[in-house]
């Protein structure tokens, strides 16, 4: 074997070369080196994957899923033609074909319901896909409705909401600074597993290992000894939902004990401490002992730690934001971070400045119109649109309930709701009830089973990539471009000309429609934006000079308005004022990315308030305290909840098609602790029925010491073996669906975001 293998890589050496990329598949963004070959049909392939030794940021890190881009574009279950839906079953069609059933499908209900009949759904994967990053608020804009839903209210939106009311932007949000930081507290996430999130860090496990070999500490607060609990020198078990008291109690500690000093530059521009003081005081430890489960002890120990520590950094993720107090939680955070004297300081939690797109690095520094939810509410529910959503967990009631405004027509970019979201079979059942869907899908799944056109974008290996998004929670301020590794397909458009031409379909304007109108529109809207804002190193200047500059370089679509948000951004060459600053050809220049240095101290500058302060005491977080105070007998009480988890080699619900990646064990298992198990009747290997206020599903025992008793743990992204769908290899690896047992009515009402974890089941053996 050895040798053929050798001869093989000699021969394809002479040929063969090397390509750049960032991985797109989850949040760390690590840099790949991409060995490409002619295939022997005049095209190219993939013939190896490793980690880019010479990337700024990840330096030659890489998990076993990075490498998988080969087996992605390769995997012959990827659609390559769009499908239509004929009698039940979906066929492979041309485009023209495909745009025409569009064109009809959407003109027809917004001919009968009009245009507030239409839904869209935003996917994960469109915050790793520079296309939809840059177009999908083109296509929103365009459908033109208010029923705007995705996956952010499964996932960060108390974030955004926490943010945005004490900060005043809803991106204004601190990162541990992980590579300086002597003590670290991690709530409710599992690096070890994700590799992070909402805080962009590659190898975000070593950067862990290296806080500990600086003499440094990491304390992990979770219901599960996850791996990264296992790692971190203290593990915190939690009763699950109920971080927000824990934090509290922190708070309450350090002001309690005179402890709180949010440091002389901070306190310049804090406003609402002795409201704050004054509404925390009842949150006593022994009061948060008794729901947490956390004794009061631990608690005060882990506040005066935060002090002590020559810096500190504590850092919630899905664990604390997938709760009944998601937002209340992540604000407390901030609280934490805030009175322990840690906020914006190296080696606490710190604002990244992004180089492109920030929303924090745009318009008036310092202060700004702050941030307001409620500008409009869900129709059957009542439920406040934030940052222009409505939760995910009201979908299947707003295509169910009729009247005016019911939805009829839904459109879904990146999205699997029906293996994503709560009660996701009253989801799938809604789903056959539209009139009309449209997905921009590379897969026939679980939810694009049932849209009646399928509009495949190219695989992730054929599109440029820039980290627009993540790249603003970036533990360093770092930037990097990658171009197409291999060639579109012969007729294949690219993702944002799918998005654009979509859009303009639905805005009347015909299947003839080329999506070059729409980008030039786009464009021309951001350049417009960027001259009316005095702090713009463009403010003033002439749009179209600026535009006949940009399109001297021959770019359009993505690539183009990314070149403008770096040229303007806070490195950037700014058309002229900046001959040092950063472009799209600067960064083609420096494949392996370019670091602009560790985070630097950004408040006031970052502050959007209308008061130019962090509100430390913002209304509605200061006004969730009493429900959290009333809510704490009844959390306590609860008996059996389920929580989630992730696994390394599994990325949400759409990657199960990976044979690399399903290879094994069964990872689709409900984890009991043996306590548990042996008063439930449950038996490791044997079978459980676990059933919610909304369904039931049977899955496989797995009995752990690694879990809090009175909790029960089951992944999500699982149950593919539902009819209609091709996804041949991860139909053999089916696993349950968890959110079938998620309950949609259960729903953080400050930012819409789903319970994910905490939710009361009963389980008992199955059969
Ligand atoms: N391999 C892999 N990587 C991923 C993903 C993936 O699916 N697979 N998904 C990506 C996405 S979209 C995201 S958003 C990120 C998420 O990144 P993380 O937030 O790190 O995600 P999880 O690994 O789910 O970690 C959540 C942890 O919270 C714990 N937990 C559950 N309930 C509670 C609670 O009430 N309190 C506390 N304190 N802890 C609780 C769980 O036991 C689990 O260990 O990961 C990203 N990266
Ligand atoms: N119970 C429970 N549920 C959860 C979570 C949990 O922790 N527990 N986590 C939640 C979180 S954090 C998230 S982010 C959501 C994710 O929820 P979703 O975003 O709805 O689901 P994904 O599994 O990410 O599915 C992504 C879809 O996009 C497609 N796709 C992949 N890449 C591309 C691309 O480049 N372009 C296009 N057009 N399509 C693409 C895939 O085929 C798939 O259909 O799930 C949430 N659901
Ligand atoms: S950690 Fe994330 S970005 Fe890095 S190789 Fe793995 S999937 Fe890709
Ligand atoms: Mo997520």
């Amino acid at each position: 074997m050895a040798p053929v293998c050798d001869d093989e890589v000699m021969a394809a050496s002479e040929t063969s070369r090397t390509a750049i990329r960032t991985c797109p598949l989850c949040e760390a963004s690590c840099g790949l080196e991409i060995t490409v070959r002619p295939d022997g049909a005049g095209g190219e392939e993939v013939q190896r994957i490793r980690g880019d030794r010479l990337d700024v940021f990840s330096k030659g890190y890489i998990c076993p899923k990075g490498s998988t881009l080969k087996q992605l574009h390769e995997d012959p279950d990827r659609l390559r033609t769009p499908m239509v839906k004929r009698d039940g079953v979906h066929v492979p069609v041309g485009w023209d074909e495909a745009w025409g059933v569009v064109a009809s499908g959407l003109g027809a209900v917004i001919d009968r319901t009009g245009r507030e009949s239409l839904a869209a759904y935003v996917g994960n994967p469109t915050a790793h896909s520079l296309s939809a990053m840059m177009f999908s608020r083109v296509l929103l804009t365009g459908l033109g409705t208010r029923h705007r839903f995705s996956a952010s209210t499964v996932d960060q939106m108390p974030r955004h909401v926490a943010s945005g009311h004490v900060f005043g932007s809803p991106v204004a949000i601190s990162v541990p600074d992980l590579d300086r930081t002597d003590h670290l507290v991690i709530l409710g996430a599992n690096p070890y597993a994700s590799n992070g999130s909402v805080c962009t860090a590659p190898d975000f496990p070593g950067r862990i290992e290296a806080i500990q070999a600086r003499g440094g500490k990491v304390v992990v607060v979770d219901p599960r000894l996850s791996r990264t609990a296992e790692q971190a020198d203290q593990w915190v078990s939690i009763r699950p939902g109920t971080d927000a008291l824990l934090l509290a109690a922190m708070a309450n500690t350090l002001l309690a004990e005179g402890l709180a000093d949010p440091g002389a530059q901070i306190a310049d521009h804090l406003a609402g401490l002795d409201e704050l003081a004054a509404a925390l005081e009842p949150f006593t430890p022994e009061f948060a002992e008794t729901v947490t489960g956390v004794d009061a002890a631990t608690i005060r120990t882990m506040a005066r730690e935060l002090v002590a520590a020559p810096s500190a950094a504590v850092y919630g993720r899905i664990g604390t934001t997938t709760t009944e107090f998601g937002s209340t939680a992540s604000w407390l955070i901030d609280v934490v971070n805030v009175l322990s004297g840690n906020l914006d300081r190296p080696g606490g939690a710190m604002f990244p400045t992004p180089v492109a797109g920030g929303g924090t690095t745009r318009g008036k520094p310092g202060s700004g119109r702050g941030f307001t939810v409620g500008r409009g509410h869900s129709r059957v529910s009542g439920h406040p649109e934030v940052m222009g959503e409505y939760p995910v967990g009201v979908l299947a009631e707003e295509i169910e309930t009729p009247g005016d405004g019911q939805i009829r027509a839904l459109v879904t970019v990146a999205g699997n709701p029906v293996l994503s979201t709560p009660n996701s079979e009253r989801l799938a059942d809604a789903l056959d009830q539209l009139e009309f869907m449209v997905s921009i899908d590379m897969y026939l799944n679980e939810t694009t089973r049932h849209a009646d056109v399928i509009l495949p974008p190219p695989s992730q290996l054929q599109r440029g990539h820039y980290d627009l998004l993540l790249l603003q929670f970036a533990v360093r301020n770092v930037a990097n471009y990658s171009p197409p590794v291999l060639a579109l397909d012969e007729g294949q458009p690219d993702e944002w000309e799918i998005i654009a031409k979509l859009t303009a379909i639905a805005q009347g304007v015909g299947v003839d429609v080329d999506p070059a109108v729409a980008d030039d529109m786009a464009i021309a809207g951001l350049v417009r934006s960027a001259v009316k804002d005095e702090y713009s190193p463009v403010g003033g200047r002439d749009a179209d000079e600026l535009l006949a500059e940009l399109n001297a370089a021959g770019r359009r679509g993505p690539e183009r308005m990314l070149d403008f948000m770096l040229r303007t951004g806070p490195f950037g060459d700014g058309f002229g004022t900046d001959a040092e600053g950063t472009s799209l050809d600067d960064l083609i220049a420096h494949p392996h990315g370019r670091d602009f240095g560790p985070l630097v101290p950004r408040i006031p500058e970052v502050l959007r308030t209308p008061s130019g302060r962090i509100e430390l005491a913002a209304e509605p977080l200061l006004a969730d305290l009493d429900r959290l105070w009333s809510s704490a007998a009844e959390l306590a009480e609860r008996g059996l909840v389920l929580v989630g988890r992730r696994h390394l080699r599994s990325n949400n619900s759409w990657m199960h098609n990976v044979k690399v990646l399903v290879k094994g064990k069964p990872r689709c298992t409900l984890q009991v602790h043996p306590d548990d198990a042996g008063s439930l009747g449950l038996v490791d290997g044997g079978a459980a029925r676990v059933t919610s206020r909304v369904g039931s599903v049977q899955a496989p025992v797995e009995v752990t010491e690694s879990i809090r008793p009175g909790v029960v743990s089951l992944p999500h992204g699982w149950g593919h073996d539902l009819p209609g769908a091709q996804l041949r290899v991860a139909a053999e690896h089916a696993g349950v669906n968890s959110n079938t047992l998620s309950d949609d009515a259960a729903i953080d009402p400050l930012s819409g975001t789903s319970v994910l974890n905490g939710i009361p089941v009963t389980v008992g053996p199955a059969g």
